[in-house]
């Protein structure tokens, strides 16, 4: 490449402000101060140590995955299936250059529900999670928050820049290996380019090499980049745009996670004519989800200020507010091993 063709090159690659993701530790994060801090004000964070209960802490490595589920095939992505035993061999062959496959379709409760065990009890910063209440519309019922495996290797990826649908906040915790993170504030939406049909996903894949010329909006948006290393937890707040790349082989877990907060962005989302249904059907829908966000919110209210007992646990039926107060670990729905199969 001659030098004026490389400079055009560079200059054709976006340069946007990038400030770090805030990092703190378990130990000095109350779960009150998480809400106040971060999930309330839409704040992400990465925490360190947030989950130090669980098993799979202990046990989950690419070898583990290999020896214990290498037969079962799984959903890597929408088009690819694969034996988990080829997956684990293509992922720790995967290299920044040639990067291998990254899987991000195992809901785990439905397609490995054997792990389960090793992730329990859940993560305390995973919470609110009025998903899990039983008045819940069925369609938006997810108990665990749709606890999800992903697994890549150095250089694999989750395939899009996207947001995540219902207006959902995630919390993604890392076991094993590390893994880069870049997030866009919501505010800076107009600089994305979504797709013309998909409003959650932008047509910038990589946010590291945004081409300037076909994006130039995109110079202006602020990046937040932070690594989640073994132990750590992200929060993506609602409505953040994010993009995640491994940098060695690394398996994480994500649940989203609904409050009063980000309740009314949902209800716009759930009621939105891209969403479909006549306009009295969503005029309807929009009035029992705004009824319903006021009764989770006394639900919670009354939660807070009497944290333990038996109508705190009642309570925590509809919207639990805290880890402890899940009347079981998690009430799964009756499922069978649908998208994933053991051969
Ligand atoms: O791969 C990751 O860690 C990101 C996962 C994610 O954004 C998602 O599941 O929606």
């Amino acid at each position: 490449m001659s030098t004026a063709v490389a400079m055009n090159h560079a200059s054709s690659r976006a340069e946007s402000t990038t400030r770090s993701i805030e990092r703190r530790s378990a130990a000095d994060l109350p779960y009150e101060r998480f809400l106040k801090e971060y999930l309330e004000p839409n704040r992400p964070v990465i925490i360190s140590g947030a989950a130090p209960q669980w098993n799979a802490m202990r046990t989950w490595t690419p070898e583990f995955f290999k020896n214990r589920f290498g037969s079962l095939t799984v959903n890597v992505s929408y088009e690819t299936k694969m034996k988990m035993s080829e997956l684990i061999d293509a992922v720790l062959a995967s290299t920044p250059e040639k990067p291998g496959p990254y899987l991000h379709k195992v809901i785990i409760y439905r397609d490995m529900p054997e792990l389960l065990a090793d992730l329990s009890p859940d993560n305390v910063y995973a919470f609110p999670r009025r998903y899990a209440g039983s008045l819940m519309q069925e369609r938006f019922r997810r108990p665990d928050g749709f606890l999800k495996l992903l697994i890549g290797g150095a250089g694999g990826k989750f395939p899009l820049m996207h947001y995540d649908t219902d207006n959902s906040h995630a919390m993604i915790t890392e076991i094993y290996g590390d893994k880069e993170f870049i997030l866009f504030p919501p505010e800076d939406t107009q600089y994305m380019y979504p797709f013309a049909n998909s409003s959650h996903t932008s047509e910038i894949e990589n946010p590291d090499q945004a081409d300037i010329v076909k994006y130039p909006l995109f110079a202006k948006a602020t990046k937040y980049r932070g690594t989640v290393y073994p132990g750590d937890s992200i929060l993506i707040p609602s409505a953040w745009w994010h993009a995640a790349r491994a940098l060695n082989p690394s398996i994480s877990v994500c649940t989203n996670m609904m409050y009063r907060s980000n309740w009314p962005g949902f209800v716009n989302e759930a009621c939105d004519p891209v969403a479909g249904g006549s306009s009295v059907n969503r005029l309807l829908k929009r009035a029992y989800l705004n009824g319903l966000g006021a009764v989770l919110t006394t639900c919670e209210g009354l939660q807070k200020a009497m944290p333990r007992g038996p109508l705190s646990r009642k309570l925590a039926e509809f919207a639990p507010r805290y880890r402890q107060q899940l009347p079981t670990e998690v009430d799964y729905p009756k499922h069978r091993r649908t998208a994933a199969s053991q051969s």
